[in-house]
């Protein structure tokens, strides 16, 4: 059975109680502690959690057996979600800085809160720092510490590879269609996205179970890459395609000229009228504009498009699965518990 959101989240005010005692250890002013932990929780908890709560799932499926919630071995491995979670907090609060959003989870973004604004970028910091106080207070006995480690470090850099390729083909002055291609997509999306998403949870799992070998962790990659690369997919239509209410997020690509999805497939599909319509509309700061672009995408079927895709990449991620070698410890249903989570995603 996969663990619950309820579950997961019951392990949470062990961490905060970690993470603040080792502030008290510095003797951190009230004020400040008060601060902390008040970041700590309005940005790391109130999301889906599917990326922590997978390292759980993940763990279970390796070790073949369901992790008790009150025991100690379900609380280790739901750390490691956790400082996914952290990650990826730290992430989101520096994002919706650099993209303008004003709204993360149906609330507020960080930097919106009253009192907070660039303070934010400090508290971004600190959520990151707040992954290695965790890891080092809990596995710096293990034997796999120092890859665990590494891997933090190298899944941020790649991200944040992913990050500066985002930002630099959405100059938010200068609007060039020719900026974009599907290339310079899948470059943005592996890097934003599938590494820490995808990749993160299931390396993270086998070091927990010791079954990070080589040949595991190369499979891992084979398939989680891609499976984000879907996810990115999805989450740049959903951007227009979805419900706010229901996303919980206001999506902002069109004004944010972002080099999206929807974007990159639209241009594959108009005629040169529609292409006008595009540069004179695609990533301005105006409601009015963004709607007319939205119309083009209704226009040119992108939904229809869309679901079509998402079967193709469905398809051959499962004919991927059906071919993983399980000999040395990882097993198909790693990969079908990932891909069940997010096939047809509403939010
Ligand atoms: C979110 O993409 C981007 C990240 C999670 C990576 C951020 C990396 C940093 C180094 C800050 P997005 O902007 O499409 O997501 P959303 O639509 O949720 O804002
Ligand atoms: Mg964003
Ligand atoms: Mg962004
Ligand atoms: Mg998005």
């Amino acid at each position: 059975m996969p663990t619950t959101l309820k579950e997961f989240e019951g392990v949470w005010p062990r961490i905060v109680a970690d993470l603040e005692g080792h502030c008290k250890h510095y003797k951190l002013p009230q004020q400040s502690l008060d601060w902390f932990v008040k970041q700590l929780n309005y940005n790391s908890v109130g999301g889906k959690c599917n990326r922590g709560m997978s390292v759980v799932d993940t763990a279970s499926i390796l070790a073949d057996k369901d992790l008790e919630p009150s025991s100690e071995e379900y609380f280790r491995a739901a750390l490691l979600g956790w400082m996914i979670e952290l990650l990826q907090a730290f992430f989101l609060v520096s994002d919706d800085i650099m993209d303008s959003s004003k709204t993360r989870r149906g609330s507020p973004c960080w930097y919106l809160v009253p009192q907070v604004g660039m303070i934010a970028i400090n508290d971004a910091f600190m959520l990151e720092s707040s992954i290695y106080v965790l890891l080092k207070k809990h596995y710096r006995q293990e034997k796999s510490y120092v890859d665990m480690l590494e891997l933090f470090h190298e899944v941020t850099f790649q991200t944040e590879l992913g990050q500066l390729c985002d930002l630099l083909t959405a100059p938010e002055d200068h609007v060039d269609l020719d900026n974009f291609s599907l290339e310079k997509f899948t470059f943005i999306v592996i890097f934003k996205t599938a590494y820490y998403s995808f990749y993160l949870p299931v390396a993270l799992a086998l070091h927990y179970v010791g079954a990070a070998t080589p040949k595991n962790l190369q499979t891992s990659l084979d398939i989680l890459i891609p499976m984000g690369e879907y996810f990115q997919a999805q989450d740049d239509y959903l951007d227009a395609f979805a419900d706010p209410k229901v996303l919980g997020k206001i999506g902002t690509d069109i004004q944010d000229n972002k080099c999206s999805w929807l974007i990159n497939q639209a241009l594959r599909k108009v005629n040169p009228e529609q292409r006008k319509l595009l540069e004179e509309n695609y990533g301005q700061k105006d409601g009015e504009k963004e709607a007319k672009v939205k119309e083009l995408y209704h226009d040119l079927k992108l939904a229809d498009f869309y679901e079509q895709w998402e079967e193709e990449r469905v398809a051959e991620l499962r004919e991927k699965i059906a071919n993983v070698d399980e000999s040395e410890g990882l097993k198909k249903e790693v990969f079908e518990a990932f891909l069940k989570k997010i096939y047809k995603r509403s939010k």
